[in-house]
């Protein structure tokens, strides 16, 4: 059913995990399309359980194959959709399953936030994962949003310490990928300020908040990513998007929630609170 004269919202889809507690994954994306006035849709990839009687560890269950191929189909068919982003996938055959369907689809804006792994787990149960997501999923990408640890890998560069290298790592990621890259310093890099590089081939420019705190918060870049597609699909150019990006995170880090969890979880409602 459409109605031509109602003024409509963008629509976005997001393929990625949930995170019970929805810090993090896909309910993080959800609720940042929610804030900043974007319809969103879910192709949920995996289901992740923190273990709280074993250090909080992370007990991922993939959804089979076949079960994301017929989300996709339903989400695709049912909209024209403004914006696509991809976070955890977290196994190869779910990266080649979403890689079959972004082919087809071709989205006009496809933001990756190149996951390969979460606080806390370590970086050798990424190695399959990462091959996967380089080879098939990023030469798709329009936006990529790696943080320290994935621009090291995407780069190739052995060590990321200051403005200068996170300059190099979103160079050579859109050079080798062709997608507009904000590499994220966060608070890996030495300073009183967070600091993300931009670079699209053209313009480079260097964003830049004052840290809120000195320690990861839950949900800070699914939510920078769900941000700039939700600010992509509503028409923003790449650059603005990930001005208003950060500045939905900054606030949503500055109204972070505390709990049991051993790190605290980005509040999508921030900037709004602040209003
Ligand atoms: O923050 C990365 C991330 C993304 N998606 C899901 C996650 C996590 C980290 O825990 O669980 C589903």
């Amino acid at each position: 059913m459409s109605e031509t004269t109602r003024n409509q919202p963008p629509v976005a889809m997001t393929v990625a995990g949930s995170e019970a507690t929805g810090g993090a994954g896909a309910l993080a994306d959800i609720k940042t399309f929610t804030s900043l006035g974007v319809f969103g849709s879910l192709a949920l990839t995996c289901i992740v359980a923190f273990d709280p009687e074993n250090g909080w560890d992370h007990r991922v269950t993939p959804v089979d194959q076949q079960t994301l191929a017929n989300q996709l189909q339903t989400i695709t068919s049912a909209f024209d959709l403004d914006a696509v982003k991809i976070g955890m996938l977290g196994h190869p055959d779910t990266i080649r399953t979403v890689a079959t369907a972004m082919k087809d689809l071709q989205p006009k804006h496809l933001v990756l936030d190149p996951v390969l792994i979460c606080k806390g787990q370590e970086p050798g149960a990424a190695l399959d994962t990462d091959q996967a997501l380089k080879a098939e999923v990023l030469p798709l990408a329009t936006f990529v949003t790696p943080n320290h640890f994935e621009s090291l890998s995407l780069s190739g560069m052995e060590s990321i310490d200051s403005v200068e290298d996170l300059k190099e790592a979103a160079q050579r990621i859109h050079d080798s990928s062709g997608a507009a890259v904000l590499a994220k310093g966060g608070v890996r890099l030495a300073g009183p300020d967070a600091v993300d590089v931009f670079y699209d081939g053209s313009t480079l420019e260097v964003l830049s908040e004052p840290k809120v705190s000195e320690v990861p918060v839950s949900g800070a870049g699914c939510s920078l990513a769900a941000a700039i597609t939700a600010e992509l699909a509503k028409g923003a150019a790449p650059l603005d998007a990930a001005r208003t990006a950060k500045s939905f995170v900054t606030a949503g880090i500055r109204h972070r929630l505390s709990s049991h969890l051993p790190f605290d979880s980005l509040w999508q409602g921030g900037l709004a609170a602040e209003a």
